[in-house]
């Protein structure tokens, strides 16, 4: 069952499933990162594209509803370019979704995105990434988490480390409650991509990965992150994942909604955590 507004409308003939693969895909693409768009410009290429980010392929019935949400703080430029590179690459694979910005914690995102729709997917999603080809499909595995950028150009596109996790991920509303969501204890750059990881493996699940050759991204280069310093705490939290994912993450989760706004091409979440722990 989904929310009223945003499901298919009430009437008409029902609409026939959406092929897969989606016969709309065209492989890898060339992923420019001169000088994005303005809101505006995307927006006008994007014409189905409702308030908030969120869009329905129009002439077939999805069989996935993706969330996608990207942790965000001060980086309009990446997410123009990323905005401008995702909607026409999520429009061409035909799924339901929406792009949720968060400017705190990744479990408020989830939480407040399954409270919009009943998502069978929740992607996690770095603002600076760029996927390079359409046959990567933002959908989840039913089983276990996936980590999608598998091939970064920053790291002669392959993974920097077995248990690499960072970049693009997903999981399944079950998954995410298994291994009790995301910590709350990470502030600032690092590790908490390598405590997910953990917690996947902590669980009792593992990761799956698509392809090399169709996991590839383009990262847009940038010189260290202003406002986002290195988390000195970091590897001292990650020793005590194995003690702590149980106690913190989504069930340890509290912060109040300060506000949500329906933008043209994201929602925009803004919420008060309470004090830095
Ligand atoms: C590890 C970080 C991860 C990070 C990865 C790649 O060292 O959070 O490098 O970083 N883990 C810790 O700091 C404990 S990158 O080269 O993309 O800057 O994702």
């Amino acid at each position: 069952p989904r929310n009223s507004g945003t499901g298919p409308p009430a009437t008409g003939p029902p609409l026939r499933d959406c092929q897969i693969p989606s016969p709309l895909l065209v492989g890898p693409v060339s992923v420019k990162l001169s000088s994005p768009l303005s809101l505006e410009e995307i927006k006008q290429r994007n014409p189905l594209v409702l308030p908030g980010g969120h869009y329905r392929p129009p002439d077939c019935e999805p069989r996935h509803h993706t969330a996608i949400v990207v942790p965000y703080r001060n980086r309009q430029i990446h997410l123009r370019a990323l905005l401008y590179h995702l909607h026409p690459f999520l429009q061409r694979q035909q799924i339901h979704y929406s792009i949720y910005i968060v400017q705190q914690l990744l479990n408020v995102g989830v939480r407040e995105a399954l409270r919009d729709e009943d998502w069978s997917c929740i992607f996690l999603h770095d603002v600076d990434l760029l996927p390079e080809n359409d046959h990567n499909t933002y959908t989840c595995h039913k089983q276990f988490p996936t980590h999608l950028s598998v091939a970064m150009d920053k790291f002669k596109y392959r993974l920097p480390y077995t248990q690499y996790f960072g970049g693009v991920s997903a999981v399944t509303p079950d998954q995410y409650m298994k291994m009790n969501g995301f910590p709350n204890q990470y502030w600032g750059w690092g590790g908490e991509d390598d405590d997910i990881a953990a917690r996947v493996r902590l669980s009792g699940m593992k990761i799956m990965r698509p392809p090399v050759a169709i996991g590839h991204y383009k990262m847009i280069k940038h010189k260290g992150d202003r406002g986002n310093e290195q988390n000195p705490r970091r590897f001292d939290l990650l020793k005590r994942t194995r003690l702590n994912w149980r106690s913190d993450g989504l069930n340890s989760l509290t912060y109040e909604l300060l506000s949500r706004e329906l933008e043209p091409l994201y929602t925009n979440l803004t919420v008060d955590i309470g004090e830095d722990p």
